[in-house]
C-alpha cells in the first residue's frame, strides 16, 4: 500500500511523540531526522520493531541527513531546545530560531510542494519564521498551539462538569504564551455553551489554569515540557491535512485582516485540508475576548521584530 510521507525534525520527546501516532494510525511513512548521532536510527528501529505487535504497515528511516526527505508531503519540525523550570517560552528565541531557520532552508529545497506544522517554540514566532524562510504560500506554514491549548481547556473544564472530556468542545485563541485567549463563550458541553453550566470565577480560574498549561507540566517533569497532549495534537492537524478532510482545529496561521488582524501569524480556528489552510473561521468574539486577541498579537509582532522579521 502507498502511505503519503511525513519528516519529522527533532527525534526529541515531541518527535518521536509524532512519529509513533503517525505510524501506528497508519497515516504515513516517517522519516525521522535529528542532528544527534545515531538517536533517531535507534528511535525508528525500535519503533519498526513494534510494527509486528501493533499490525501497521506504514514504515519509518532514521536519519541525519535530509536527503531521505525528499518530497514529503507534510514537514513537522520540533526540533529544538525546551523550556525547564523558571524558563519562559520566550527565552527560548533566539536558539531556536537559528536551530528552526537552518531547517527550514533544508526541507524547504527538497520537499517544495510540502506543508510545514511548525511545533518549536516560542511557537508563533517560530511559525513566522518558517513561513518567511520557506518562501511559501502562507496557506502551507501552519503552527500548531491551538489544539494543543484547546484540548487543555475541555480537560480542565471537564473537570469541573464531572463529564468524559471529549464530551468538551473548548476554543482557545491567540498566541501560544501567557496571553493566550480561552473563549468560554464558543466552549460547549454536549452543544450547551460552558457559560450556562459554570460561574464566572470558576471558569476564570479554568482559563488561568489553561495559559499556565505548559508550565503547570514543566514544573512537574522538571527536565523538559509536555510531549503526550503536542504529539496527539500535531498529528491531528497532520491527519486533517492527509484525509483532507476539512476539520476545524484552532491553529497558528497568517492572518490578512480577519478578525481585524493583519500581517501576522495568529491562533485562530481554521479548516484544515490538502492545501493547508483551506479557510479561516471567524467567530463573533465578546469585546472582551476580541481586545485580548488583539493584545496577544501584538506581543507576538514584538517578538518578531527583535529577528528583524
Ligand atoms: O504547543 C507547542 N507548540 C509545544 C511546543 C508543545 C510542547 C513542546 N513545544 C516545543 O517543542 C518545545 O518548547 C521545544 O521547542 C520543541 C521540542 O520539544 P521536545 O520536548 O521534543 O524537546 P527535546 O526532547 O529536547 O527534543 C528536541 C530535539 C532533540 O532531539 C535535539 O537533538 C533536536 O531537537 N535538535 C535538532 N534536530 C535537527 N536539527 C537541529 N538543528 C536540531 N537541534 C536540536
Amino acid at each position: 500500500m502507498k502511505f503519503p510521507k511525513v519528516t519529522v525534525v527533532g527525534a526529541g520527546f515531541v518527535g518521536a511523540g509524532c512519529a509513533q501516532r503517525l505510524l501506528e494510525k497508519q497515516l504515513a511513512n516517517v522519516v525521522l531526522v535529528d542532528v544527534v548521532d545515531s538517536l533517531p536510527q535507534g528511535k525508528a528501529l525500535d519503533m519498526m520493531e513494534s510494527a509486528p505487535i501493533e499490525k501497521f504497515q506504514t514504515s519509518i528511516v532514521g536519519t541525519n541527513s535530509y536527503e531521505e526527505t525528499k518530497n514529503s508531503d507534510i514537514v513537522i519540525i520540533t526540533a529544538g531546545l525546551a523550556r525547564k523550570p523558571g524558563m519562559s517560552r520566550d527565552d527560548l528565541q533566539a536558539k531556536n530560531a537559528e536551530i528552526v531557520g537552518g531547517i527550514v532552508t533544508e526541507v524547504s529545497s527538497r520537499s517544495p510542494q510540502a506543508i510545514l506544522i511548525i511545533v518549536t517554540n516560542p511557537l508563533d514566532v517560530m511559525t513566522y519564521l518558517a513561513w518567511k524562510k520557506s518562501g511559501f504560500d502562507h496557506k502551507r506554514v501552519i503552527g500548531m498551539a491551538g489544539v494543543l491549548d484547546s484540548a487543555r481547556y475541555a480537560y480542565f473544564l471537564s473537570l469541573e462538569l464531572k463529564c468524559v472530556p471529549s464530551d468538551v468542545e473548548a476554543v482557545v485563541l491567540g498566541g501560544h504564551g501567557d496571553l493566550m485567549v480561552p473563549a468560554p463563550e464558543f466552549s460547549t458541553f454536549k452543544g450547551k455553551p460552558v457559560t450556562q453550566l459554570i460561574s464566572k470565577e470558576k471558569i476564570e480560574a479554568i482559563n488561568q489554569r489553561t495559559r499556565d498549561g505548559g508550565i503547570e507540566i514543566v514544573n512537574l517533569l522538571k527536565t523538559g515540557s509536555a510531549y503526550y497532549a503536542p504529539s496527539s495534537s500535531a498529528v491531528a492537524m497532520a491527519e486533517a491535512i492527509l484525509k483532507d478532510s476539512g476539520r476545524v482545529l484552532p491553529c497558528c496561521v497568517y492572518l490578512t485582516g480577519q478578525y481585524g488582524i493583519k500581517d501576522t501569524y495568529c491562533g485562530v480556528p481554521v479548516s484544515l485540508g490538502k492545501e493547508g489552510v483551506k479557510k479561516v473561521v471567524e467567530l463573533k468574539l465578546s469585546a472582551e475576548s476580541a481586545a485580548q486577541l488583539k493584545r496577544s498579537t501584538e506581543h507576538v509582532r514584538e517578538h518578531c521584530a527583535k529577528l528583524n522579521l
